[in-house]
């Protein structure tokens, strides 16, 4: 299999750079912009070189390189392989034509215990030359990179005068290989083989596989983004569901003009197949880099904060977590549903702020077994990524076992935990001068609301959510506004990190309603009094110039 490239030694050089880079955001573990930014002049390798000067153990160390396979992959694996070489890594490991989800990405590097990997992606985001790019940083243990570490990046981005690269020819990494570039060893192996053989060890395959094919008929969707080569093994070769099950399988450098984004919005198509057709029981989709998951029962959407309940109140049914789970978490805006559950198991249920980063103390830490997000992403210690297809075999596994469709199991669940209505807005490219102005406002005006009246009921907390890290002691502030009701309703309100262009102003919606209540409503009707009462206090309407969010959830 090894193959090595016959070359003079490659040369190293230096690239002095006009002026600092500004572009990075403190706080966040990547860069997300535009891939018309990504193209500019040494954008890419300033943001890497910031990345190669401020990550433990370059020197030495191994990278793990890949990505969801969008445009600007290959060029910028090209680009960091040259630029990883010159800042002295003894080994670069990527994959065949640099496709790699971010789960499969966490796992490799804890694998190879690697100090880290660089994924290439922008997640949901569209792609293509219009679309956009990033480049995501991974640390030791797998997981995004914290909030330290990133800040430091942050800084060097500011004080940077020039980057370091090697002079080498595109190599080509369509096969398994191994090159020598100078000092450095290139290693191009399969991307989804040691995927699978993690996710063999958390299931029972044949449970699945059994169950699926006795008139369960299931439907995926890959959105053309990096999932797809990896269900097709998993789905059609592996638990032999029929070929076609897994849907626009092949990964596009554009999506085919898709939005890789799992919602109803986005991944319509499944929607309307499972929600108002008749043939499938059961409907999937993750993300641009395979992270995300939304799970779809005949006429029957998963709520994502009801599916990290799901998983947690049923995940005995899966052999990895058959003696129980240590402890779960949840992000702030991500419904009390989970805690519900946890406290009936009697285990310990955390709130962190929105981003996974926020869960890797506690997972390495063994403190939660499970944790999830309402934002379509739920994990476990597996890994240190939310992990789409892992939820997807979850939820098989879970429906196999108690053999009943995800209809029932959804009720089974209300009928004893009692329900958590729940919904997302996104206001998405407002200007970002109206977003921080209305943001600003209702944080101003919040201390004032506490004991007033919020619709049918009264105010008991309203604040800017910060977190304590119970591992590290670190606090992190300024995480959203929250309004909780004495009734246990809640809203809170976000801006997006994520988004690039203009501003995403998010607003979480969600009301309990007890087991004995009326459990079958439509979520924007049992949410209607919050979402007109949060509409008139920060004046969202009037401020966004928008009658409509963009996304309801
Ligand atoms: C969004 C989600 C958040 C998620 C983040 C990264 O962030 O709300 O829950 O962790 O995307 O997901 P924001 O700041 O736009 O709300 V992904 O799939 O990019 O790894
Ligand atoms: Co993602």
């Amino acid at each position: 299999m090894s193959s090595s490239i016959a070359n003079s030694q490659p040369r190293e050089y230096v690239v002095k750079l006009g002026s600092p880079f500004t572009d990075q955001k403190p706080g966040t573990s990547g860069l997300r912009k535009s891939s018309k930014q990504f193209e500019k002049p040494h954008y890419l390798e300033s943001f890497v070189e910031a990345i190669f000067r401020t990550l433990p153990g370059v020197q030495g160390g191994t990278l793990v390189l890949g990505g969801d396979g969008r445009y600007g992959n290959r060029r910028a694996i090209d680009v960091i392989i040259r630029m990883g070489a010159a800042h002295g890594l003894r080994k670069i490991i990527t994959t065949i034509d640099g496709i790699l989800s971010t789960p499969a990405a966490s796992n490799l590097i804890r694998k190879h215990n690697a100090i880290g990997g660089i994924i290439l992606s922008a997640s949901h985001n569209s792609g293509g030359p219009d679309g956009d790019f990033g480049v995501k940083l991974n640390g030791a243990n797998g997981g995004p990179a914290s909030e330290s570490l990133t800040n430091r990046i942050y800084e060097k981005t500011q004080v940077l005068d020039e980057y370091k690269i090697i002079d080498y020819p595109s190599i080509p990494i369509d096969s398994v290989a191994k090159y020598s570039l100078g000092s450095m060893t290139l290693e191009v192996i399969d991307g989804i083989v040691d995927y699978i053989e993690l996710m063999q060890k958390i299931f029972d395959f044949d449970q699945i596989s059994s169950f699926i094919s006795k008139d369960f008929p299931i439907a995926f969707d890959a959105l053309n983004a990096v999932t797809g080569p990896y269900a097709k093994r998993i789905l059609e070769n592996m638990l032999h569901a029929p070929e076609g099950t897994v849907r626009n399988s092949v990964p596009l450098e554009d999506f085919g003009g898709c939005h890789p984004d799992p919602n109803l919005t986005y991944a319509k198509e499944l929607a309307d197949l499972l929600l108002e057709g008749n043939v499938y029981s059961f409907g999937a989709a993750c993300d641009g880099d395979g992270d995300r998951n939304m799970i779809l029962g005949k006429a029957c959407f998963v709520n994502p904060s009801d599916s990290l309940a799901v998983l947690t109140a049923n995940s005995t049914c899966v052999p990895a977590y058959s003696s129980g789970l240590a402890g779960v978490a949840r992000s702030m805006p991500t419904s009390a549903a989970v805690d519900v559950v946890a406290n009936e198991l009697g285990i310990s249920c955390f709130e962190t702020p929105t981003g996974w980063k926020f869960f890797g103390n506690l997972l390495d830490t063994g403190q939660i077994t499970l944790c999830g997000e309402e934002s379509f992403g739920t994990g476990s210690d597996h890994v240190r990524e939310k992990d789409g297809l892992w939820a997807v075999l979850f939820w098989l596994q879970i429906l196999a076992k108690k053999k009943c469709s995800v209809q029932d199991l959804m009720s089974q669940h209300w009928n004893h935990f009692g329900r958590h209505y729940y919904s997302r807005h996104d206001y998405e490219e407002v200007s970002s001068q109206s977003a921080y102005e209305l943001y600003e406002r209702l944080e101003v005006m919040l201390p004032s609301l506490i004991g007033s009246s919020f619709g049918k009921s009264v105010v008991t907390q309203a604040d800017n959510f910060s977190y304590l890290d119970p591992v590290d002691s670190s606090l992190t502030k300024g995480q959203g506004l929250r309004i909780l009701l004495e009734d246990g309703s809640r809203v809170a309100l976000r801006l997006s990190g994520t988004g690039t262009k203009g501003a995403t102003l998010r607003v979480y919606l969600e009301r309990f309603v007890a087991s004995n209540g009326d459990l079958h409503l439509d979520p924007q009707r049992a949410l209607f009094d919050l979402i007109s009462n949060i509409d008139s206090l920060a004046e969202i309407s009037k401020r966004t110039g928008m009658t409509r969010p963009s996304v309801i959830t």
